[in-house]
């Protein structure tokens, strides 16, 4: 009887020791708090400086992050109570902290805004998960936006999973997180040519693009970026070791 529970303990340990870590991957300043602004405040033409400076956005125009013609821009911004309730200071009425990203234009076009923080390499054998918080203003309308996980080492990426989010999902005056989930399985197909390559997370807005779909601005905050170890072929038999030997000592029972 001893023997018999020891063994099955030995079992289960084994086979916890197999379980999955899970690892966040930085982002460069994912929740957007810097450079401060004050209440109302958003980057201007002033602050080109600082967008030229981070290297890990760009934007759909070909300028960082920032176009000063304001034709489409990205910009942080911090909101106001007209914009959310009690986003005024001290800022109690966001999502993530005093600041987000302000995603938008005059043109009735889509734009895109890219990440590439850097934000590792796609890898076997790991479940990924994106997660962004959508703000929908409140007197505004949510546009459609879609979340992409991509890989490559260039603009022409391949595109590993997305989401959709359909025009005023979000409840007015309100945030919404949504994640996107790339499971080891769904990854296991790109593992041939892209293994190894750059992860980028995408950003797109189809700003006035959709007839109908009379859109604001998008409201994007707190970008998280995350995956799961899972059991590698060698740790999954160990694993199966691990539950045979669980398995036998019932049956012996
Ligand atoms: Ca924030
Ligand atoms: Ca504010």
């Amino acid at each position: 009887m001893l023997n018999r529970i020891s063994m099955t303990a030995a079992g289960l340990l084994l086979a916890m020791t197999c379980a999955a870590n899970a690892y966040v991957i930085p982002v460069d300043n994912h929740s957007f708090e810097a450079p401060v602004r004050s209440n109302g405040g958003y980057l201007s033409t002033a602050d080109e400086a600082f967008w030229f400076s981070q290297t890990a956005w760009h934007h759909s125009l070909g300028y960082p992050t920032y176009d000063n013609s304001s034709i489409q821009y990205f910009i942080i911004y911090n909101p106001v109570d007209g914009n959310f309730t009690g986003s005024d200071t001290p800022n109690t009425g966001l999502s993530d902290g005093s600041q987000g990203i302000d995603m938008g234009g005059s043109n009735p076009q889509s734009l895109w805004q890219k990440i590439t923080s850097p934000l590792g390499t796609l890898e076997p054998y790991r479940d990924y998960s994106l997660t962004v918080s959508i703000g929908r203003y409140a007197a505004g309308n949510q546009p459609r936006l879609e979340l992409r996980l991509i890989s490559g080492n260039d603009f022409t990426g391949t595109l590993l999973e997305q989401l959709v989010i359909p025009y005023n999902t979000v409840a007015n005056d309100s945030f919404q997180d949504f994640t996107i989930n790339l499971s080891r399985l769904e990854a296991l197909p790109f593992m041939g040519a892209h293994q190894g390559e750059s992860l980028v997370v995408e950003l797109y807005s189809y700003q006035f693009a959709i007839p109908g779909e009379i859109g604001n601005s998008a409201f994007l905050d707190n970008v998280r970026l995350s995956y799961v170890d899972a059991p590698e072929p060698a740790s999954l038999s160990l694993l199966a070791l691990g539950s045979a030997m669980v398995l036998r000592r019932r049956r012996s029972a």
